[in-house]
């Protein structure tokens, strides 16, 4: 039995399934169109009652959903694939950082500007919630960009999984005028071979 992935095309399933390529582990992927709404339909919506990707389901049966939840399960899983630092060094801590800010501060803004009627009140003109969400995203671009030193990745040369997270979230917008150093780190994982098949088939406007 191999781990399931349940995603769609250039979501936050691609951070998944980069993580997946990165250790070398194969594993079947359940693709949802998300254009007709499949996330929020039967049978996924009683594979993830929160109707969202992505999921991930291991060999031996557990459900895992919140991106950086299953990014955290894998590394723990598997400690020697080098996806995050060590347990208890500084990089970890910094690697879990961010990998949190991206997970808890961007990748929610997402929804108000993919959903922004879910957040208007009801029968409003959802655009400024949209906006005003556009803009508190860039301005959080802003405090991952300040985070970034020398790189290319966040921890200096060495990778990690945190790299894959706030990549994948910064093709989604595009952030990148006021922040080249997370355009940097975008491009260092996109060039990265176990990700070059990933990112150009999730982000083929991208492509480097
Ligand atoms: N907190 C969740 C967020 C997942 C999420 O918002 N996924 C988007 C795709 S990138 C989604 O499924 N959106 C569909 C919807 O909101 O209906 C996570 O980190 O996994």
């Amino acid at each position: 039995v191999s781990y399931r992935l349940y995603g769609a095309h250039g979501s936050g399933a691609s951070i998944v399934e980069s993580v997946l390529a990165e250790l070398g582990i194969t594993y079947d992927y359940e693709r949802l169109d998300m254009k007709n709404h499949a996330q929020r339909e039967a049978p996924y919506a009683s594979v993830n009652p929160h109707m969202k990707v992505p999921t991930l389901v291991t060999p031996e049966g557990e459900t895992i959903t919140e991106s950086a939840a299953i990014v955290i399960t894998l590394a723990e899983r598997h400690p020697d694939g080098g996806v995050l630092p060590p347990a208890k060094s500084p990089e970890r801590a910094r690697a879990l950082r961010w990998l949190l800010f991206g997970a808890a501060e961007l990748y929610p803004i997402v929804e108000i500007i993919d959903y922004p009627e879910r957040f208007a009140p009801e029968g409003a003109d959802p655009a400024p919630v949209k906006a005003r969400a556009q803009s508190i995203w860039n301005e959080r671009w802003k405090t991952v960009e300040g985070a970034l030193g020398d790189g290319p990745y966040l921890l200096g040369e060495t990778f990690c999984a945190t790299d894959i997270y706030l990549a994948v979230l910064s093709r989604w917008d595009l952030p990148t005028a006021d922040a080249p150093k997370v355009e940097r780190l975008a491009r260092a994982v996109g060039a990265r071979p176990a990700l070059t098949e990933i990112w150009a088939r999730n982000f083929p406007q991208r492509i480097h």
